[in-house]
C-alpha cells in the first residue's frame, strides 16, 4: 500500500505524462477543440492509462455507501412497500419470459437481439425422446416439436412417445356461470374418461397453462371462484388429477400429472379465465401482454402474467421467493433445484445437493424433466475459469502486480513502430482480442503485435508469445469526441501451419450477453501494463479492485451514456485503484467464479479526485456487435 504523500507524487506525475503521452501518442484522435475547454481542467487521458493507487476523497465514498443503502432497501420482503419492489424505470423495457436479458430461453429458442427467437427443428441437439404432436406427426425429439410449435403455434404437444389413432387429450370446464369458468376437468390420452383437476398443486402456475389450453390467450384471472358442484361425487370419481406446471407450457398435456384420492368436491380445482371483462379491486400490475393481475401478486415468484412480466423487474421479492441478481422473482422451489435459474446463477450456488420431488403415480411424461435433459445436451463453452484455483490473498487493494497465470486473458498491444506497449486488450477465444476503439486504426493494422501472457514488459517472462494481427474492425458508430462505443475487435494471424489461433497459456474471458449480469455496487477487476514510478520505462502488469457505480451521469453529466458505457471506482473511498491501460478489461466474476469482461478501459478524469470514476465500453451492450463479427458460437455460453 502506498503512502499519501507517494500517491500524490505519482499522481502529479502521472498527470503530467498522460497529458504528453496522449499528445505523442496519437495527435490525431485527440478529441477536437470543443472539448478543450474541458481538458485544461480534466486530462482525458486516453493511451497508457497507469494503474494508480492513491487516497480519494470522501464523495465516491459516500456515494458507495449510499448505493449500499440501496442494497439493503432492496432486500426489502416486507408487504408495507409493496409497490417500491417494483422498479419503475425497467418495466418500460416491456421484457417478458422471451427476453434473454432477464431469463434463459428454452432449448427450442435462442437469444437474438435480446429475444429467445424460433429454432428451426434441425438446430435442436439430437438427443431425446420422441414425441406426438396435437398435428398427428410424431418427432424425433421434445425440442423438435417445440421448435415446430414456435413457428407454427397450432401443432401443440400431444403425449410423449409415438402418435396414437384414438390419442386425445381435452380440457373444459364444468358447472361455472360463464364458458371462461368452472371446475376444470382433464381427458388425458391414455385414459378413457375425464376426470376433475384437485385444488391441491393449484396455483395462478397451473391455471394459466389450463386457460391458455382452452384458447383464452391472457390466460388465468383467478383460481377462486364459487360454483355449485350439482351431485355428490358419483362413485368412481373419488380420485382427481394433482397437476404440476412450469408455467411457459402451451397445453396442459406438458405437465406432470398424477392421481390423487379425494372426497370431497371441496377438493377440486377452479379456476376463472382472463377475459376482457375481468374486474380488478384495488390497485393493478399491468402485464406486458395487456392483461392486469393484482399488484400485490408482482413480484412474488408466480407467473401471474403467463409471458412473466410481473416477476423481471423487481428490487425484491415478496413471500419466500428467491431474488435473482437480475432482479428476478422466482419461486423458492427453484432454489437448488439443479437447474439454473437466475442468469447470474446464484441460486444454484451453496446448495447441498438437491431435493429430490417425492415418488408418485406420475400418469404422464415429465416434460420438464425432459426439457432440462435437452437444455444438457447444448454445446458447452469454455471461458473465463482459470486452470489452478487463485491464490488466497489476504484483503487486496489495488495495484497489486499480477503474477503469471492471474490474468490469462490479458493481452497487451503493441504498435511496432513505439519503443512502448500502445494498449490493454482482452483475449475472448478464437483469433480474437477486444480493445477500445481509440486504441487502433484499421490502417495500422500491419503494425500490431499482440502480447499473451505477458506480466513483465522489461523482463519477459517465459511463455509469452507474440502474434500480429491479420485484422481490425472498429465499431462503426465509434464517436472519437463523444468515446460512444469506444470498441474494437483485433484479429490475430494465425501461423503458416496452423488452422486455429493457438494461445496455450491464455484464456479466454467470457462475453456478457444481458446488462443484468452485473449490478451496481459488484467489486471487479481492472488490470493494465502500468508504469511504475519515475519515468523508467518499466511495465508491469498490474490489477485492482472496483465497484460497479450506478447513474454515472451525476459526474459526468451530459457525457455518460447509460447503455454503452459502465463507471466503476472503489470499495471504500480511501484507496483507489482507477486506472488500467486503454483497452485492457474490467473483468467481473459471477456467483460460479466465471469471469466476464464487463468493461473495456476507454476513458476518465483525473484519478483521486472526488467524483471521477473511471468510465468502460459496456460490453454487454455490444454482445450481438461481437458475435456478429466473431460467431455467435464462439462467444455463446447459454441460449444459443
Ligand atoms: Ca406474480
Ligand atoms: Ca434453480
Amino acid at each position: 500500500m502506498l503512502e499519501r504523500e507517494y500517491a500524490q507524487e505519482e499522481h502529479a506525475m502521472q498527470r503530467v505524462m498522460s497529458a504528453k503521452m496522449a499528445e505523442q501518442a496519437n495527435p490525431n484522435s485527440c478529441p477536437p477543440t470543443k472539448k478543450t475547454r474541458k481538458m485544461k481542467q480534466t486530462v482525458r487521458t486516453k493511451f497508457v492509462r497507469t494503474l494508480v493507487i492513491s487516497q480519494r476523497p470522501t464523495a465516491l465514498k459516500r456515494m458507495l455507501n449510499e448505493g449500499k443503502g440501496n442494497v439493503k432497501m432492496n432486500a426489502q420482503t416486507s408487504d408495507t412497500f409493496q409497490e417500491d419492489l417494483v422498479e419503475k424505470k425497467c418495466l418500460t423495457e416491456k421484457y417478458t419470459h422471451l427476453s434473454c436479458n432477464k431469463v434463459f430461453c428454452p432449448p427450442w429458442r435462442r437469444c437474438i437481439q435480446g429475444a429467445c427467437s424460433c429454432k428451426l427443428p434441425y438446430q435442436c441437439p439430437k438427443n431425446g425422446t420422441m414425441v406426438c404432436s396435437t398435428n398427428g406427426k410424431s418427432y424425433p425429439t421434445y425440442c423438435q416439436q417445440k421448435s415446430f410449435e414456435c413457428i407454427r403455434p397450432e401443432a401443440k404437444f400431444l403425449n410423449s412417445g409415438t402418435c396414437t389413432a384414438e390419442g386425445q387429450f381435452s380440457v373444459s370446464l364444468k358447472y361455472g356461470n360463464t364458458d371462461s369458468e368452472g371446475f376444470v376437468e382433464v381427458k388425458l390420452v391414455n385414459q378413457e374418461k375425464k376426470m376433475f383437476v384437485c385444488k391441491e398443486n393449484w396455483s395462478m402456475t397451473q391455471a394459466n397453462v389450463a386457460c391458455l389450453d382452452l384458447g383464452f390467450q391472457l390466460g388465468a384471472h383467478d383460481t377462486q371462484g364459487t360454483f355449485q358442484f350439482p351431485e355428490d361425487l358419483p362413485p368412481g370419481s373419488s380420485e382427481c388429477l394433482s397437476v404440476r406446471c412450469q408455467g411457459l407450457e402451451t397445453s396442459l398435456a406438458e405437465c406432470t400429472i398424477s392421481k390423487r384420492e379425494t372426497t370431497s368436491t371441496q377438493d377440486l380445482a377452479v379456476v376463472v379465465c382472463y377475459t376482457q371483462n375481468a374486474v380488478l379491486p384495488g390497485d393493478s400490475f399491468q402485464c406486458v401482454n395487456g392483461k392486469h393481475v393484482p399488484q400485490k401478486s408482482a413480484c412474488d415468484g408466480v407467473n401471474d402474467c403467463g409471458d412473466q412480466s410481473d416477476e423481471l423487474c423487481c428490487k425484491g421479492c415478496r413471500g419466500e421467493s428467491f431474488l435473482c441478481k437480475s432482479g428476478v422473482c422466482i419461486p423458492k422451489q427453484y432454489k437448488c433445484n439443479g437447474e439454473m435459474d437466475c442468469i447470474t446463477g446464484e441460486d444454484e450456488v451453496g446448495c447441498e445437493g438437491f431435493l429430490r420431488v417425492a415418488q408418485e403415480e406420475v400418469l404422464t411424461a415429465d416434460m420438464d424433466a425432459e426439457r432440462k435433459w435437452i437444455k444438457s445436451f447444448s454445446p458447452k463453452l469454455s471461458c473465463g475459469v482459470k486452470h489452478s484455483s487463485p491464490i488466497r490473498r489476504k484483503r487486496v487493494v489495488g495495484g497489486k502486480p499480477a503474477h503469471a497465470g492471474d490474468l490469462p486473458w490479458q493481452v497487451a498491444i503493441k504498435d511496432v513502430s513505439d519503443t512502448s506497449l500502445s494498449c490493454g486488450g482482452v483475449y475472448i477465444g478464437g483469433c480474437w482480442i477486444l480493445t477500445a476503439a481509440h486504441c487502433v486504426r484499421v490502417s495500422r493494422v500491419h503494425r500490431y503485435q499482440i502480447w499473451t501472457s505477458l506480466v513483465d514488459w522489461l523482463n519477459p517472462n517465459s511463455g509469452v508469445l507474440v502474434q500480429w494481427a491479420n485484422r481490425v474492425i472498429i465499431h462503426e458508430n465509434y464517436n472519437g469526441s463523444t468515446y460512444q462505443n469506444d470498441i474494437a475487435l483485433i484479429e490475430l494471424k494465425k501461423r503458416s501451419n496452423q488452422k486455429e489461433c493457438v494461445l496455450p497459456n491464455s484464456i479466454p474471458a467470457c462475453v456478457p450477453w444481458s446488462p443484468y449480469l452485473f449490478r451496481p455496487n459488484d467489486t471487479c477487476i481492472v488490470s493494465g501494463f502500468g508504469r511504475e514510478k519515475g519515468l523508467k520505462k518499466v511495465f508491469l502488469l498490474k490489477w485492482g479492485e472496483v465497484h460497479l457505480i450506478g447513474d454515472c451521469s451525476k459526474y459526468y453529466a451530459d457525457r455518460y451514456f447509460e447503455k454503452e458505457m459502465e463507471c466503476a471506482g472503489t470499495s471504500d473511498g480511501s484507496i483507489d485503484a482507477c486506472k488500467g491501460d486503454s483497452g485492457g478489461p474490467l473483468v467481473c466474476q459471477d456467483a460460479n467464479n466465471v469471469t466476464y469482461v464487463w468493461g473495456v478501459v476507454s476513458w476518465g478524469e483525473n484519478c483521486g479526485r472526488p467524483g471521477t470514476p473511471g468510465v468502460y465500453t459496456k460490453v454487454a451492450n455490444y454482445f450481438d456487435w461481437i458475435s456478429y463479427h466473431v460467431g455467435r458460437s464462439l462467444i455463446s455460453l447459454h441460449n444459443v
